[in-house]
């Protein structure tokens, strides 16, 4: 059995996660409207991602004799000024995230709960990658710049993403 103190913090890294999940379905609406089905598709695919970070702690919490309380999202934002703007944003909040995690392992030690730390070191593996390939896509943004045909090509890239597992995913 976890402490309260323990389950309250998982459940608000649970609401995290779901809108994480509800940010990029936004941002993936953008790209669609914005005629660059690769990086609509990509984007889909991290809301997918996302939904089952907030899953895999749901479960964590019930297999340990608490029960996850679903909060509220908040609206996500949905426009944007440039494809460039959308990965900085994604950056943006996977360096947050990055940082709440961090603080929920911090917890885990501080109240010795073993199984909590073991299973947030897969999110801490998790942020590495996630910050590193959002990086990587923003600097060869940067490179393309608003060349047409480069972007074209780009977005036909990021159309080939597939899904990746929870125990194995890369962001
Ligand atoms: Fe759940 O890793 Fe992104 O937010």
């Amino acid at each position: 059995m976890m402490k309260d103190k323990l389950a309250l913090a998982i459940n608000e890294q649970i609401q995290a996660e779901f809108q994480s999940a509800y940010l990029y379905l936004a941002m993936s609406a953008w790209c669609a409207q914005a005629n660059l089905p690769g990086c609509a598709h990509w984007l889909r695919l991290q809301w997918q991602e996302e939904t089952m970070h907030a899953t895999k702690l749901f479960d964590f919490v019930h297999s340990r004799g608490g029960a996850a309380h679903l909060k509220a999202l908040d609206e996500p934002k949905s426009t944007y000024t440039s494809l460039v703007s959308v990965f900085e944003s994604v950056r943006e909040h996977e360096i947050y995230i990055t940082s709440r995690i961090n603080a929920l392992y911090e917890l885990a030690v501080n109240e010795k709960d073993y199984p909590l730390q073991i299973i947030l070191q897969w999110y801490i593996n998790e942020q590495v990658e996630e910050e590193a390939t959002v990086m990587e896509i923003i600097e060869r943004l940067k490179m393309v710049g608003g060349d047409g045909p480069s972007i074209y090509l780009f977005d036909r890239e990021l159309a080939t993403r597939t899904l990746q597992s929870t125990t194995s995913g890369q962001g």
